[in-house]
């Protein structure tokens, strides 16, 4: 191991075919080199331990596709917005056709609350489709 202006080199050993895959999938996710490819793997894993936790400051967005014309759930996903304004970012609607509608939610709290709200948004009667991704507000995360 090596240091140089706060980067830590180190090896890694890993079967040839493996190596071969890694590769390949790199090359198609378009990094320029292994190291750009594992440095992004090792912060996703980062992101990744820290949804299983709790109260820490993050971010994230809920996805929702629904019927417009479903009872009274338009109404419903606007009153609990309303509720949670301290932690709603932003609100993007888009009218997918006649009936269906999409909806990105941005969101900034503890992820505890994040996940909360979230699950009451996507558990919504009439919402078809919905997800969250929760994901770091970049503060506590490594370049
Ligand atoms: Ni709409």
């Amino acid at each position: 191991m090596s240091k140089k202006e706060g980067v830590t080199r180190f090896s890694v050993s890993a079967e040839k075919s493996l190596m071969r895959q890694f590769d390949q999938l790199r090359k198609t996710q378009g990094y320029k080199n292994r190291s750009l490819a594992v440095a992004d793997m090792m912060r996703d894993r980062l992101v990744e331990h820290r949804q299983s936790g709790g109260d820490y400051d993050a971010a994230g967005t809920v996805t929702l596709v629904y019927d417009h014309h479903s009872s009274h759930i338009q109404q419903t996903l606007t009153e609990l917005q309303h509720d949670f304004t301290g932690m709603i970012v932003s609100t993007l609607h888009v009218h997918l056709d006649h009936h269906n509608c999409l909806e990105v939610i941005v969101l900034k709290s503890q992820a505890s609350a994040i996940k909360k709200l979230a699950d009451r948004l996507i558990g919504t009667k009439g919402v078809k489709h919905g997800k969250l991704s929760l994901t770091s507000t970049g503060k506590d995360l490594p370049t």
